[in-house]
């Protein structure tokens, strides 16, 4: 009866990927399964990949990891927008890019003779953004791929559905988009012919994920991303990408002066203290 954990979207939160590992240390897991986006966001990128590589997982990359090991070592430089994202270029080690550019963006394989497809954002794309109601979608897959169960990651909303015998799964992530404050991954049981399937949510307080980014060295770099990503865990909106559209929406250029100027107007609107 293998049991098979799912973690998407770790986005660099060790503190969340400990408390996992932690609740799974005595659930005898046999394969660990990671759908990409474990890098960028936070600042632990070496201890996030090390400890990753420790479980031995069937892993593919998602867009954050495509972004570092493609990146041109130019356009990011002095950019407030991309300092996360240069923070994560310049820390993690030749060694872990290395490992990352051997990694593809989608996977076929069997277990306990189920034949998972797993992919970020779809086999197709690795930004595709695909959601439990999309069933043409899976009637593609099903046609393209063949395979018993599919993996999708990158929309941070989890789901779990059944379409035409076949099943599809989100497990969401450690940086919510649910409106709901909690981290979750998926739990799998292959019983026999037949699959059991648990989201498990992992509760974390305002105050953890302040300590955890506060101070930090990734604050030092770019209070302002942190602050999206500390209020994104606390009410689960994703304010990230919500504040790069508000820049696009009020300002002709997208520049330091526009979010130096952008980001306490966004904050005060959204009604969000500035830690
Ligand atoms: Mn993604």
């Amino acid at each position: 009866m293998p049991k098979i954990a799912i973690i998407n979207d770790i986005h660099c939160n060790y503190l969340m990927l400990k408390k996992t590992l932690n609740y799974l240390k005595d659930k005898n897991i046999d394969k660990y399964i990671i759908c990409g986006d474990s890098i960028t966001d936070g600042y632990e990128n070496n201890l996030v990949i090390d400890t990753i590589k420790k479980l031995n997982p069937i892993i593919i990359n998602g867009n954050r990891e495509l972004s570092i090991i493609n990146y041109n070592g130019r356009d990011w430089q002095n950019s407030l927008q991309y300092a996360s994202m240069l923070y994560t270029y310049d820390t993690l080690s030749k060694e872990n890019k290395e490992y990352l550019k051997t990694l593809s963006t989608y996977k076929i394989v069997t277990i306990a003779g189920f034949k998972f497809c797993i992919s970020h954002g779809s086999p197709y794309h690795v930004r595709d953004l695909i959601k439990g109601t999309d069933t043409k979608t899976f009637a593609k897959l099903i046609k393209d791929f063949n395979c018993d169960i599919y993996l999708f990651a990158h929309t941070h909303k989890p789901f779990y559905k059944e379409f035409k015998g076949k099943t599809f799964i989100n497990v969401g992530s450690f940086l919510p988009a649910t409106k709901k404050p909690v981290a979750t991954f998926g739990h799998l049981l292959i019983d026999g012919k037949k699959i059991n399937y648990e989201l498990i949510e992992i509760n974390y307080t305002a105050e953890e994920i302040k300590n955890y980014y506060i101070g930090s060295p990734l604050y030092q770099k770019c209070p302002e991303w942190c602050n999206l990503l500390i209020w994104e865990y606390i009410n689960g909106i994703d304010y990230c990408n919500d504040f790069i559209k508000y820049l696009n929406k009020h300002y002709k250029i997208i520049d330091n002066n526009t979010w130096k100027i952008g980001f306490p107007k966004y904050m005060a609107e959204k009604q969000l203290d500035i830690f």
